[in-house]
């Protein structure tokens, strides 16, 4: 099949799952044709099925801003004309579906659109009402959508009512293989961070306020008064001044580290003892499942789909949004006995492994692609 894959280029969960999900189906023989503003960051290896392709940019007095929706809308029909697409798969309603949708009213042969919905498509819509209807246009034109979460499927549902297709789940997944341990790299790395053997709390993502950054700080700050630690904070975003005058306020700028946006986290991951996400709004948390392929206990608010990544008590400990001492204490839990940390680390890695493997998403994408070519 030939799958015009839409997505954003930037950092965050959403390009790594249309990435990751391409190069799988460039493995089973596909051909995967993205579409973007920019390369998509993970898209680095290089693939013979695996092909990109630019949106333009276009700079004219008239427009205030360049219409990205509409020249991602012309590349999709130029892409499809000259490939001969068999599909289009947007992930995010906003705009990717709605420029698919255009795009179809410019194409001669018609194809069918999937939607993936990542979680922000319907958040976004709950601050801004402009947004509404759109969305609902983007959800009836889709020929099947899909959600990386049951709790982002019900809040779907919840917001837009129901359509002739019933949201199809598909959650996020992982390729072990690619958070293999390096040689020595580890260590090395561990050395350098905790010296003297200082545990290691992480904490990634792109520092919007949804992150809840200041209480990963804040966390940190009760956890190192009893054990000796440090945090490393990856990523950059809105919040970053904010988060850097809490660590000066509260007097860890010696311990606390910020490594800015990083392209490869598994490296950092594999030298963390713990994972903190205690975002406002989780529809799945993909950097949540990354920490525990690589065998490290999660700390995350009991929020969106975040119960059905993280199991409570199992590979980590979820608490209420905003519980400070409540994610501080879960962390002093592990961080103060080591064979419950052992138990959790093993089950983690199992439970990443086993129950959110990329094969099994492949094949779920797969037959969602066969059914909506069946039936166009
Ligand atoms: O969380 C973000 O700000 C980035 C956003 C994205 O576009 O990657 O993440 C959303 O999609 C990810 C991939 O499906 C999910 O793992 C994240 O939970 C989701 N973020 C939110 O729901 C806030």
């Amino acid at each position: 099949m030939k799958i015009g894959m839409v997505c954003y280029p930037s950092y965050g969960g959403s390009g790594v799952v249309a990435t990751e999900l391409g190069y799988a189906l460039g493995e089973r023989g596909h051909e995967v044709h993205f579409i973007s503003s920019a390369r998509p960051f993970r898209l680095r290896r290089f693939h013979e099925k695996l092909f990109y392709h630019e949106v333009s940019d276009v700079s004219y007095p008239v427009f205030k801003y360049p219409p990205y929706t509409l020249l991602l809308a012309n590349k999709i029909v130029e892409v499809a004309n000259y490939v001969g697409l068999d599909l289009i798969h947007a992930h995010y309603a906003i705009p990717h579906s709605i420029s698919a949708y255009l795009a179809k009213q410019m194409m001669t042969k018609q194809i069918p659109l999937v939607t993936t919905l990542h979680g922000t498509d319907v958040t976004l819509v709950g601050a801004f009402e402009e947004f509404h209807l759109l969305t609902c246009l983007a959800l009836r034109v889709s020929d099947q959508v899909t959600a990386v979460s049951r709790a982002l499927a019900r809040e779907t549902e919840a917001t837009f009512g129901s359509f002739d297709q019933d949201i199809k789940v598909i959650p996020n997944f992982i390729d072990p293989k690619m958070y293999l341990p390096k040689e020595g790299l580890t260590a090395k790395c561990k050395e350098h961070f905790a010296p003297y053997g200082e545990k290691i709390l992480v904490h990634i993502s792109n520092f919007r306020e949804v992150k809840r950054v200041v209480d990963v700080v804040r966390i940190f700050a009760l956890v190192e008064k009893v054990v000796a630690s440090r945090l490393l904070l990856v990523g950059d975003g809105p919040e970053m001044a904010r988060v850097e005058r809490e660590v000066l306020k509260l007097g860890l700028e010696r311990k606390v580290q910020f490594l800015g946006k990083q392209e490869n986290v598994q490296d950092i991951l594999q030298m963390a003892d713990i994972f903190l996400l205690p975002s406002e709004q989780e529809s799945f948390g993909l950097v949540a499942l990354e920490a525990m392929v690589c065998g490290v206990p999660v700390v995350a608010s009991r929020v969106g789909g975040l119960p059905e990544v993280v199991q409570h008590g199992k590979t980590g400990y979820l608490a209420d949004v905003g519980d400070i001492e409540g994610m501080s204490k879960a962390v002093l839990k592990l961080l103060t006995d080591h064979s419950l940390y052992q138990v959790f680390s093993e089950q983690a890695a199992t439970w990443a492994r086993e129950t959110f493997p990329v094969e099994r998403a492949v094949q779920s994408y797969e037959s969602v692609y066969d059914s909506v070519v069946r039936n166009s």
